[in-house]
């Protein structure tokens, strides 16, 4: 089989490059291992980012987000006893939209389907070869177990972070940067309202936790939690306990309203990234380059970035033999990944709980000054609502 793009994994990475590659007349092939259904049905990121939903807007793909989706002004910042908002739209005049990850991957999947983007799922055994070359191949087994080969002049790694593009970099030119946190998310679904009309980020001596949500009647919620979690271990009553405890239950009269919980799991937390994101006719996007602890809701918005900036480069390469862009992909991506990096960092370290009790004190010190000075507040905004695509 023969196609200008191979696109290795069908997360919002590569559906969201095959869509603006074939919107710019470019035809692709998704190779995905996993079903459909199990693509489908992941739950993650929860967040979309003012540029995102720009992005999602220009190619067509809003309207459901703007009809189910809901759209925030900011974020509550908390520690015992105090909560204050943190405004995006008077900071930096950017809201960001609750519109959770596995809404724009089927809205991804069928505007994908309603246009006959060649996919194949469940396969296995994927590999690149000839990378360096003009002529890059990939090869794998499909769900029928026939061995396939997709010959093409690009190959897109998006992946994830456990995918086989990352070490078809060469080692020779491959760096990356890692950091695990002490820490780990465990992140549950539950049939409630959501008992806050804005995400409560709030740091606890018992640990961090945070109140976001997938519509209203669903609440997203995450804790705090040591490596190495057995979520068996926590019921759903010590759940909302530990949650009521550290979002601050019977604060100024708020409360915290309970429900069935549909969805539990633990998520570790860690930095990575892999440079460059392109050598010879690969190019890497998404968390298949780099991965961000989710406090600063990033991942997704990143991946969209990264595709944003990479579908007009391979246009501009495919179609016209132009490499300028193509040559300062990875450069111009890496420029934001490290900010987002760096973002996703200050929030994590700022709001994660330790044993240390003069780290305790910094941590407070700089989220009341976050929360008090518009500078502060300022950075926090402009971060976490405000950069545009081409950052
Ligand atoms: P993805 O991982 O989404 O997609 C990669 C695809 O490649 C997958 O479908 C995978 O099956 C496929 N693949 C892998 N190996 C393959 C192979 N050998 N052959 C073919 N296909 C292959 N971000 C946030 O902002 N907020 C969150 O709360 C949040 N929660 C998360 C929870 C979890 C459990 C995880 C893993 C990530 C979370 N993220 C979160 C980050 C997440 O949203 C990513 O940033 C986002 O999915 C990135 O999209 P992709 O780069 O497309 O990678
Ligand atoms: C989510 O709703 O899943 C979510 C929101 C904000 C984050 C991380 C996760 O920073």
């Amino acid at each position: 089989m023969r196609t200008e793009v191979a696109i290795i994994g069908a997360g919002p990475a590569g559906l969201l490059l095959s869509h603006l590659l074939a919107d710019q007349g470019i035809d692709s092939i998704l190779i995905e291992t996993r079903s459909q259904q199990y693509v489908l049905s992941r739950i993650r990121a929860g967040i979309l980012a003012h540029s995102t939903v720009e992005l999602l807007d220009a190619i067509g793909l809003g309207t459901r987000l703007h009809a189910e989706g809901q759209e925030h002004r900011g974020i509550y910042l908390q520690w015992p006893q105090e909560r204050h908002h943190i405004d995006f739209v008077d900071l930096v005049g950017r809201s960001v939209w609750v519109y959770g990850q596995t809404e724009v991957t089927k809205d991804l999947v069928s505007a994908r389907e309603t246009a006959g983007q060649a996919m194949f799922y469940e396969v296995s055994d994927t590999a690149l070869h000839d990378v360096d070359t003009e002529a890059p191949y990939v090869t794998f087994t499909d769900s029928s177990g026939a061995a396939v080969r997709i010959d093409a002049a690009v190959i897109a790694g998006c992946d994830g972070s456990f995918g086989p593009s990352r070490a078809a970099m060469p080692e020779s030119v491959r760096q990356t940067w890692e950091r695990t946190y002490p820490y780990s998310w465990l992140g549950v679904l539950a049939d409630v309202a959501p008992s806050t009309d804005e995400l409560i980020y709030a740091w606890h001596p018992d640990g961090f936790a945070m109140h976001s949500m997938r519509s209203p009647k669903v609440s997203r919620l995450y804790l705090q939690v040591p490596n190495g979690t057995d979520v068996g271990t926590w019921s759903d009553d010590r759940i909302w306990d530990a949650l009521a405890e550290r979002l601050g239950h019977g604060q100024d009269g708020w409360s915290l309203e309970r429900g069935p919980i549909t969805d539990k799991s633990v998520l570790p937390m860690r930095s990575y990234v892999q440079t460059p994101m392109r050598h010879g006719r690969l190019f890497l996007a998404g968390d298949a380059a780099h991965i961000v602890p989710p406090t600063g809701a990033k991942g997704l918005n990143l991946a969209v970035a990264d595709v944003a900036l990479l579908a007009p480069a391979l246009a501009a390469l495919l179609r016209k033999g132009e490499e300028r862009l193509a040559d300062s992909y990875s450069e111009d991506a890496l420029r934001r990944v490290w900010r987002c990096t760096h973002f996703s960092w200050w929030m994590t370290t700022m709001l994660h709980t330790s044993a240390d009790p003069f780290g305790a004190q910094l941590q407070l010190s700089q989220l009341r000054w976050v929360a008090s000075s518009e500078a502060g507040a300022m950075g926090l905004a402009e971060n976490y609502a405000g950069l545009p695509i081409g950052f």
